[in-house]
């Protein structure tokens, strides 16, 4: 939780003194769902993000080169500098896609969670989307294929009350978005995003059941967004008394008084961490910033596992 807020901290700092130019959609006050996530997935798992996905890729362990390289359209980003923040695949980390297409995600991860069976592998698909995302049609299509073919995958919504501008509760005539796994007789939970060890239970119970052939889960963690939808949004649409509220229940320090309240950790140590975090992201910044963009010829690699054989 604490690199991955580092990350986007130094990010958004940099971007707003004009120090690197880059296009980020923040995902401070979400760290606790992606780090439960994470931990419970193995490195072989597959996970499916979003352009807020920041925090999910430090959080599966994408070196940070790869993913702040990525970011700022550097030759040694995850995706070469060629995609930017909407498109960082890290195959080594399992992280199989980001997509910038609202609810895309959602049935790439089916299609990895049958590859999983197929191949018969325990592997599972995990995905995370916004509430936003349970309106389109791809989600409701993969939640289906999914249930259906009793598929390896852990729906992760990452509730954060707000799509861009829009309050999610102007959006859906339900109270919870978890329920919307009921049309698909799916099981699953709404825990607090916020608290990270009660995502973790949830995401362990879920991969638990995709792995021994009991199908799909459906989780809802509720949190908050704190940045506004982009990098740079002043967010004039949102009540100033909401954001304190929601700043209240922020996850990070919520979570270091809890460490430390339980003696599970001193301050000197919860500070290391601190400080260990931003070297780390200062150490990567600096390689990246040093690191060339992407050559010409770059262009045509990647895109297919066998140039030659595509017809020109
Ligand atoms: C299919 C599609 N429709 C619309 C958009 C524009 N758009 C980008 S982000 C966003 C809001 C998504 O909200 P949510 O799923 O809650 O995710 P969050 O940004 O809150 O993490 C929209 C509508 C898009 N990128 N893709
Ligand atoms: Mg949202």
């Amino acid at each position: 939780m604490t690199l991955a807020q580092a990350v986007d901290a130094r990010l958004r700092k940099g971007i707003g003194r004009g120090e690197f130019f880059a296009v980020i959609w923040p995902a401070r006050g979400q760290e606790a769902v992606a780090a439960g996530l994470s931990a419970a997935l193995r490195p072989d798992d597959r996970l499916v993000t979003t352009y807020r996905g920041i925090h999910d890729l430090v959080s599966k362990g994408v070196p940070l080169t790869e993913v702040i390289g990525e970011i700022l359209g550097k030759s040694i980003g995850a995706s070469r500098g060629k995609g930017g923040t909407m498109h960082i695949t890290a195959p080594d980390q399992g992280v199989a896609l980001t997509t910038g297409i609202v609810g895309a995600g959602v049935p790439v991860a089916v299609g990895l969670a049958l590859a999983a069976k197929q191949q018969g592998s325990d592997r599972v698909a995990a995905v995370t989307f916004g509430d936003g995302a349970t309106n389109t049609g791809s989600f409701h299509e993969g939640m289906n294929l999914a249930s259906t073919w009793q598929l390896p995958v852990v729906f992760v919504c990452q509730n954060n009350l707000w799509a861009e501008m829009t309050p999610t509760h102007e959006t859906m005539n339900i109270e919870q978005v978890v329920d919307r796994r009921l049309a698909y007789a799916m099981p699953g939970e709404r825990v607090d995003g916020n608290d990270p060890e009660a995502v973790h239970t949830a995401v362990a119970a879920a991969v638990d059941r995709g792995r021994t052939g009991g199908g799909p889960t459906f989780i809802e963690a509720v949190t908050f967004r704190f940045e506004g939808h982009y990098f740079g949004d002043p967010q004039q649409y949102l009540p100033a008394d909401e954001l304190a509220a929601a700043k209240e229940a922020d996850p990070i320090p919520r979570y270091r008084q809890r460490l430390l309240g339980a003696g599970l950790l001193s301050e000197a140590e919860l500070t290391a961490i601190e400080d260990d975090a931003t070297a780390r992201v200062d150490a990567a910044l600096a390689e990246v910033l040093a690191a060339p963009a992407p050559e010409l010829a770059e262009l045509e690699q990647d895109f297919f596992a066998d140039m030659e054989g595509i017809p020109s």
